[in-house]
């Protein structure tokens, strides 16, 4: 039985910025907050970092021929804050907006969509060293005048921007358990890097309609990541802790973009711990957000804790254990090689919750893929895993829009292999398979499974 998707349903792939670029200090890039992280003992697994990664700054000619091959009709890149702004603010790297301006053009001669988002994770280190980051609430005002730039120098051919790349990572994982750059560990920073976070989005997005949109013609939205939290039993116990632990995770950025204020179950287990917004952020929020971009990878169960110590429970510590939801896996599930559980019921379940608590928005799922033990034998690499993860994924998405989720798009993580950021290389999430010693790139064989599926707009 052929399963077939909507009519211009936009297939695609993406990348970020730093995970696949290299060229880290050229033609007046800028350090961010990711060079500097690398270059700690420690932080990265191998030593790894991001200053050659895929060379795509120096190959993007080549990986767009073989976007166009793979017959892509969406690319999702990010763009480099310290490429555009080598400070974060101030003067313009002309050499940085020709980067991305050529690969535009490149793309658009492919008939190749560009959709961009604007920050993934690599801030100005400038900004980090002066200002403190993203605990500065000036943080948002500086977003905006670098999105300016990117909307003023590319918008005339990007019809797609997307603010924000995983805030919640960018919160929970930088300022609250030290994984990613800059690496603070706090219970109380990731409340306020959030707050700012979503200021900045806002902010954004008014000078984006208010200056930019009527002209170009363009949407833009935020991209954040959610996992399924399924209620271990039926309990009304178990059911409240799931639900709870969703709006702690997707809730906390998706509600003030829909909402105009964060989920009450927030406000009050968290107290004064959880900024307020101003009337005007409040108004600016609400409704930012023209279509409901979302990153997913796996599920767990979520129980109401029983034990003394919930925090100590894995995946669930630091800041996280605020929401007091003991969270676990299924023994029985199969995990991929970063040890995520792959359940593709849960990525349904998912959509129809969103599609609920949202009022039915449009969703694009801007990145959702796996990562294997990938191994080329005589140029050709048989990622059965892959192939069987995104079938099983799509299927569940298919019968989400059976059910009426109006979901329009798809992008697999990721187009390359690349710098799977504290995991380094060793983790492989590409459809095209890269050997870093050489920079050669294999097309795998997802890569062709996805090429066919596209073609026929069909499972
Ligand atoms: C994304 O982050 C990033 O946007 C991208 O840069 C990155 O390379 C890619 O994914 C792969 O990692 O066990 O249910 O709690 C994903 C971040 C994925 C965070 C899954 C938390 C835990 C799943 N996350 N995750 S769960």
């Amino acid at each position: 039985m052929m399963r077939f998707f909507p009519d211009g349903f936009l297939w695609g792939s993406a990348t970020s910025s730093y995970q696949i670029e290299g060229g880290w200090d050229a033609d007046g890039k800028g350090a961010s907050v990711w060079d500097a992280f690398c270059r700690e003992p420690g932080r990265v697994v191998n030593g790894d970092s991001g200053d050659v990664a895929c060379d795509h700054y120096h190959r993007w000619r080549d990986d767009v021929a073989l976007m166009a091959e793979m017959g892509l009709k969406v690319y999702r890149f990010s763009i480099s804050w310290p490429r555009i702004l080598p400070q974060g603010r101030g003067a313009v790297n002309e050499a940085g907006v020709r980067f991305y301006s050529d690969l535009i053009d490149e793309l658009i001669a492919h008939d190749i969509i560009p959709w961009v988002t604007l920050y993934h994770w690599d801030l100005p280190l400038a900004l980090e060293e002066e200002l403190g980051g993203w605990l500065h609430a000036d943080l948002a005002e500086i977003f905006s005048e670098y999105a300016r730039v990117c909307f003023d120098r590319l918008g005339d051919r990007v019809k797609h921007w997307a603010t924000f790349n995983e805030p919640w990572c960018a919160a929970m994982l930088s300022y609250g358990n030290g994984m990613l750059a800059p690496g603070h560990v706090s219970n109380t920073e990731p409340y306020v890097v959030a707050h700012n976070l979503l200021r900045a989005h806002g902010k954004t997005v008014a000078l984006y309609r208010q200056k930019f949109q009527l002209e170009q013609n363009g949407c833009i939205g935020i991209t954040n990541n959610g996992e399924w939290r399924e209620p271990l039993t039926a309990s009304p116990e178990d059911q409240a802790a799931a639900q709870r632990s969703i709006e702690f995770f997707l809730g906390w950025f998706a509600d003030p973009v829909y909402f105009g204020d964060y989920p009450a179950v927030m406000r009050e287990r968290l107290g004064d711990r959880l900024p307020v917004f101003t009337d005007e952020e409040r108004a600016q929020l609400k409704g930012s957000s023209d279509y409901f971009g979302l990153n997913h990878y796996s599920t767990l169960f979520a129980a109401e804790p029983s034990g003394v110590d919930a925090s100590a429970v894995a995946g669930n510590g630091g800041a996280s254990a605020d929401q007091g939801v003991t969270l676990s896996a299924d023994e029985s599930w199969k995990k991929t090689a970063m040890g995520w559980n792959v359940v593709p019921w849960g990525c349904k379940k998912l959509l129809q919750w969103i599609d609920e608590r949202y009022e039915h928005p449009e969703i694009y799922i801007t990145e959702n893929g796996s990562a294997w033990e990938d191994e080329i034998h005589d140029g050709i690499v048989n990622d059965t895993d892959r192939i069987e993860f995104m079938q099983d994924y799509l299927l569940a998405c298919h019968e989400a829009i059976e059910n009426g989720v109006r979901l329009k798009g798809y992008f697999a993580w990721s187009l390359l292999d690349n710098f799977e950021w504290a995991q380094g290389f060793g983790k492989r999430f590409g459809l095209i398979y890269v050997d870093y010693e050489t920079q050669e790139r294999t097309t795998k064989s997802s890569a062709k499974w996805y090429r066919n599926l596209m073609d026929q707009n069909a499972l």
